[in-house]
């Protein structure tokens, strides 16, 4: 018999976190799952995974500004850049692209061409209205809430209904320093 080669700690590693992934992938569609089964209205499952996102998403930005090394950003644009490129990399694993800002630089969309939410995933016809992802939405809104930012964020492109990318409008509401965590000394 031949010998079993041993793998190299990368390659256990890189196993390990796809494996990670997976289940966290499965566990969220086994969450939404449960929530038709409870709620029956999709739209009160759509408010109840944004909202616990925006409930993950308070907690999470301690974590992101400890483990990131982000400090204050100079403005909405740069905010915008850092959950794109270094916040959704931390959590999800994949980067998004900023696009399609406003003239006055307080609305701009995050692109995710590569989503892993939605791996395994396909819709019934019964969920037509559902916003799979919502519990994203919410995590950014609550995130920026808890760095002085009172967002809305919305889906505009959703590929599980159709569209050709996964797109969430964020729009700043106002600013609210007193909430900021960071001291300055
Ligand atoms: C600043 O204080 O100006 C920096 C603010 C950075 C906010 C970053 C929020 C990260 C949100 C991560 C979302 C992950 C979604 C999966």
């Amino acid at each position: 018999m031949a010998p079993v080669a041993p793998r190299s700690g990368d390659a256990v590693f890189a196993n390990v976190e796809r494996v990670n992934a997976e289940l966290f992938t499965l566990t969220y569609g086994a969450i939404v799952r449960q929530l038709l089964t409870d709620l029956e209205e999709v739209d009160e499952v759509n408010k109840q995974l944004d909202q616990m996102g925006y409930n993950i998403g308070i907690r999470l930005i301690d974590e992101f500004l400890a483990k990131s090394g982000v400090s204050r950003c100079v403005d909405f644009k740069e905010t915008a850049e850092v959950i794109a490129k270094v916040g959704f990399k931390m959590f999800l694993g994949v980067t998004a692209s900023v696009t399609n800002w406003d003239a006055d630089g307080t609305s701009c969309s995050l692109v995710l061409e590569d989503n892993p939410l939605v791996d395994f995933v396909e819709l019934p016809d019964t969920c037509q209205g559902l916003y799979y992802c919502n519990i994203l939405s919410g995590v950014v809104r609550g995130a920026l809430e808890m760095v002085s930012m009172k967002t809305e964020v919305t889906w505009v492109r959703d590929m599980l209904r159709g569209d050709d990318a996964y797109e969430l409008r964020v729009k700043l509401l106002k600013q609210v320093p007193e909430e900021y965590p960071y001291k300055d000394d």
